[in-house]
């Protein structure tokens, strides 16, 4: 793995994404890849169009594989060189594409945070309950300073509905739809191609978006939300705890 340098660095904050090649190895995503597939149908965090898996939530609750991996040192090196030694782990989420669940998602920010309790606090809201689990929509400035790490678990390439990122939207707090109108008009989009075991950084406010498979296989990525402060007036993170 090449890990970020100061020039890497420089241009993640200013683009507000940065792909890392060849993070984790192939026996490591071997492992990954049989967690999920054996992960409970059942359980709520999963999300079924007919008969294909497309999303689970509270990953790091449900597989403990993806919470170690949270933890395991070549993402703990990315982090950290973002966010500093106190980050942790918030939120895990997978995203699989299939010939049964081909989605596209509109332009967007990612918007919504997971919290263990409801409590009011200035600035947080609107509140929404995903798959039996509290989240809320904190100040920009607490998303400013989260990170994002997107594991690919399959070859992300043109044909696969890759996500694609409008480069340097993530420095204007949130945009409403005039706003993000005006990004799609005069920012190229760049799609984000990677082979399995690679890593997209992001910040939650870049503007992304994917098109559904012009040839539908698998297309998972494992997502992991870092934060490196805990949240005001007695809100908690919904998971603070390392692996
Ligand atoms: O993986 C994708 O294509 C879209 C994921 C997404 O909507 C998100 O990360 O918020």
């Amino acid at each position: 793995m090449n890990l970020p340098d100061s020039n890497h660095l420089q241009s993640f904050d200013r683009l507000g994404f940065a792909l890392i090649p060849n993070v984790i190895g192939q026996e490591e995503m071997a492992q990954l890849i049989q967690a999920i597939t054996q992960t409970n149908p059942n359980s709520t965090a999963i999300r079924q169009r007919g008969q294909g898996t497309y999303a689970m939530r509270n990953l790091l609750e449900t597989v403990p594989a993806v919470k170690t991996l949270a933890a395991s040192t070549p993402i703990r090196l990315l982090v950290e060189s973002i966010l500093g030694p106190t980050a942790f782990p918030v939120r895990g989420l997978l995203f699989d594409k299939t010939p049964e669940a081909n989605w596209k998602v509109a332009w967007h920010q990612d918007l919504s945070v997971a919290v263990k309790h409801r409590i009011e606090v200035a600035g947080f809201g609107p509140w929404s309950i995903k798959a039996g689990i509290q989240h809320v929509q904190p100040p920009a400035s607490v998303l400013e300073q989260m990170l994002t790490v997107r594991l690919h678990l399959d070859d992300s390439h043109e044909e696969n509905g890759p996500l694609q990122v409008l480069p340097g939207s993530h420095i204007h707090g949130k945009l409403g739809a005039q706003e993000i109108e005006a990004w799609r008009n005069q920012t190229p989009a760049t799609p984000c191609i990677i082979g399995q075991g690679g890593v997209l950084l992001m910040r939650p406010l870049l503007l992304h978006a994917s098109s559904p498979a012009q040839r539908p296989g698998h297309r998972r990525v494992i997502h992991l939300e870092f934060a490196a402060k805990s949240l005001p007036g007695g809100l908690e993170w919904l998971a603070t705890q390392f692996a």
